[in-house]
């Protein structure tokens, strides 16, 4: 853990950061110690659960994004929130940002970015120790979307890895899997871990299809972010 800090630079949903802050830890000594690298700052990189492949309504999926970034980012002490989307076009990045306006929430802990989630060291310079994906609930590499693209570049590491913590996960929760150091995943862009995460499914071509029941699809939207913050935060510990 760092002491506490301030922020001279914030990265916004561009695609670079300045990676020096100002540490103005109490106490520090010698001649790195006002200078803290944005790397090493805890960072969980998550894209839009099941609003895609999944079909859920994207307003409802975007105040429960805010209420659950409201919720978590203040907790950590330390650690940063980014929700990540493939194109500057993206529906649920701008409706987030719409949204968020006016809360409480620390522009340093929680911020957009838009970027391809398995290649956000390398390509956009922001990097990120852990990122979700939207998995499926047998964790079954292939598919569409964010899913196919992380197992895709984590390599066989991140199928078997998973195989090891958890054979399937029901629509809500979320597991936190280590990616073993082989991984190109781990070697080109930082990810230490990757937590899957599955969201509640509309689409009638997917199992578990809740037929349009948002009672039932928000509150297990709700539960998956909980479940995946959580996660990450039994990482930053
Ligand atoms: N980088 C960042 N964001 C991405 C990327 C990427 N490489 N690819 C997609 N997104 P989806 P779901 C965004 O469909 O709706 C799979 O087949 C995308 O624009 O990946 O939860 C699984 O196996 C959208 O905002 O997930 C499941 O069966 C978000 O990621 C099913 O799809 C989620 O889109 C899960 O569907």
């Amino acid at each position: 853990c760092k002491d506490k800090q301030t922020f001279s630079s914030i990265p916004d949903n561009d695609n670079s950061e300045t990676k020096e802050v100002e540490n103005q830890a109490v106490g520090s000594v010698g001649s790195h110690a006002n200078q803290v690298s944005l790397d090493d700052i805890p960072t969980l990189a998550f894209p839009s659960i099941s609003t895609s492949d999944f079909q859920f309504n994207h307003e409802k999926a975007a105040d429960i994004i805010v209420e659950k970034v409201a919720e978590f980012s203040n907790k950590f002490r330390n650690a940063r929130l980014v929700l990540v989307d493939l194109s500057h076009k993206s529906k649920i990045l701008s409706l987030v940002k719409a949204k968020i306006a006016g809360k409480n929430i620390d522009a340093q802990k929680f911020f957009t970015h838009v970027g391809d989630i398995t290649h956000l060291y390398s390509r956009g310079g922001l990097r990120c120790n852990v990122i979700a994906n939207a998995a499926n609930w047998r964790l079954n590499p292939g598919g569409g979307g964010v899913n196919a693209a992380i197992f895709n570049a984590a390599g066989p590491e991140l199928e078997s890895a998973t195989k090891e913590k958890v054979q399937s996960l029901s629509p809500g929760n979320a597991a936190v899997v280590p990616l073993p150091s082989s991984s190109p995943l781990f070697t080109r862009e930082g990810v230490t871990h990757v937590i899957h995460v599955v969201g509640p499914n509309m689409n009638p071509q997917r199992p578990n299809c809740l037929n349009n029941d948002y009672n039932k699809g928000c509150k297990i939207l709700q539960d998956a972010y909980t479940s995946l913050f959580e996660g990450f935060a039994s990482i930053v510990r």
